[in-house]
């Protein structure tokens, strides 16, 4: 049998999201751009389609009309191919009126769509990692191992490790114990042997990735039968199968970072302006995939750039940027100075008579004024920024919210849509 009809992918798409607000506030978490052109669920799709697996299911709290289209636009597969993206949204159903009460609980609530599609393994993936990783390694790994379950594992410090799971590993990379979020007070207990290269690096926990496989009739046994009253596999599945199975871990070496929260998302985004950053968007064999859109070549005069990435369909005439990430469709204005910026871009484009109605309205154009001073923000979809606004992020902001923005670890994050008349200044 070959891997694509072997495995079936579930992936967790987002729960209530609130860690990401603003930016899940109009949208399902899966839909929030990334990188400029593409959304959040585009990587553990790509991820799946360069590793043959094609058959996937993405779970998540509702259904956003954003998401919609742009699984729907973005992957079509042949006729004669049984591969498929299916959105799973929470739905009320006669027994169960609620959304997803967890992770557990939300693959319980769509094991019923599974039933149509024979496979052997499910791997369930997290909707909120930067990474590009090859699961037939891993699928191999657990077919040699003769694992029930494996789980990817990654080797972390001290400040990460209490935001994981952490688990410990016996000769053979079967886990022996497992304890999820441990309080830095305990992290002593959980050292393992992670190997010179990676205990130079002060890394000497191995964490749970979130990526699991399990073989099918297990899965259905434990979420169905054993302990239907799960909601969690970090706090409750996984722990409990420790002793009763044969629970392999996976340990993977290559990049991978959590983007669940406001400061995550915003550094992994700010990561690919590196030299050489380590989420290789360049890599001909680990393709990222999104909807291909077809904008003009972005124009850009008159600006300085240092460190930034610019997506299609740009119009910029802004002073100066640096170390920013530019979404699709921005346009940013005369005399504009943008440092450490994500700017997410917009939907589409204002004509020249949208911009001369809004300009009577004292509306502001879609996209970045003149004169504008933008720091440590993101900036989401369609905002109206007018001429002379300063938006200054960092450390001497405290958290806070507003209807147009929230402000979280420093970093200035604007509701879609949002309009900040001229001369705003935060
Ligand atoms: P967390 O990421 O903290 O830890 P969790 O919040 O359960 O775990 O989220 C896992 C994934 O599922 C995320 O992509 C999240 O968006 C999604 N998700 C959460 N609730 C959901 C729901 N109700 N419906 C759909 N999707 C949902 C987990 C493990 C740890 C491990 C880390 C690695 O529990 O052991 O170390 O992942 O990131
Ligand atoms: P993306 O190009 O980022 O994948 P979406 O599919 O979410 O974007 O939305 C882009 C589409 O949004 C555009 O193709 C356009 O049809 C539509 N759109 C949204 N709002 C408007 C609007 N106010 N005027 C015109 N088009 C709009």
């Amino acid at each position: 049998m070959s891997i694509s009809q072997e495995v079936i992918a579930m992936i967790l798409g987002g729960g209530a999201g609130s860690r990401l607000a603003p930016l899940t506030s109009s949208r399902s978490k899966p839909a929030v751009p990334i990188a400029g052109k593409y959304r959040l669920v585009d990587i553990p799709i790509s991820n799946c389609i360069n590793s043959d697996i094609n058959r996937m299911f993405v779970l998540t709290q509702y259904n956003s009309a954003s998401l919609n289209r742009h699984i729907k636009n973005t992957y079509r597969f042949s006729a004669f191919s049984t591969a498929f993206v299916d959105i799973l949204a929470a739905e009320q159903t006669p027994d169960n009126p609620a959304w997803y009460q967890g992770t557990a609980d939300a693959v319980r609530q769509c094991l019923r769509h599974l039933s149509a599609f024979p496979s052997e393994y499910v791997l369930i993936l997290s909707g909120d990692q930067l990474y590009q990783m090859d699961f037939n390694k891993m699928i191999e790994n657990h077919k040699a191992t003769g694992a029930d379950i494996s789980i990817a594992t990654i080797p972390v410090g001290d400040r990460e490790a209490p935001e994981f799971g952490i688990l410990k590993v016996d000769e053979e990379s079967l886990i022996s114990s497992f304890i999820e979020k441990p309080s830095k007070d305990i992290l002593g207990e959980w050292v393992s042997d992670t190997g010179a290269a990676m205990q130079a690096k002060g890394r000497n926990y191995l964490a749970s990735m979130g990526i699991y496989v399990f073989n099918r009739q297990l899965l259905l046994d434990l979420l169905l039968k054993i302990h239907p009253d799960t909601t969690d596999f970090g706090k409750e599945i996984i722990p409990s199968s420790i002793s009763e199975y044969k629970v392999a871990s996976y340990q993977y070496e290559g990049y991978w970072t959590d983007i669940g929260t406001i400061y995550s998302f915003f550094e992994a985004n700010l990561e690919l302006t590196a030299d050489i950053p380590e989420f290789n968007l360049f890599d001909n064999t680990k393709s990222i995939y999104t909807r291909p859109r077809m904008l003009p070549p972005a124009k850009i005069s008159g600006t300085t750039l240092e460190k930034t990435v610019i997506a299609d369909g740009c119009i910029i005439n802004a002073s100066r940027i640096e170390h920013s990430v530019i979404g699709i469709r921005s346009r940013i204005g005369y005399g504009s100075t943008v440092v450490s910026c994500y700017i997410m871009g917009s939907d589409y484009y204002e004509t020249i008579d949208d911009i001369n109605n809004d300009q009577n309205k004292g509306l502001p154009p879609i996209g970045i004024g003149k004169r504008c001073y933008l720091r440590n923000c993101i900036i989401d979809k369609n905002c109206r920024i007018g001429d002379d606004v300063r938006l200054n992020g960092g450390p001497h902001l405290a958290n806070t919210e507003t209807e147009l923005y929230t402000v979280k670890d420093g970093i200035i994050v604007t509701r879609k849509g949002a309009v900040f008349p001229n001369g705003y200044v935060i």
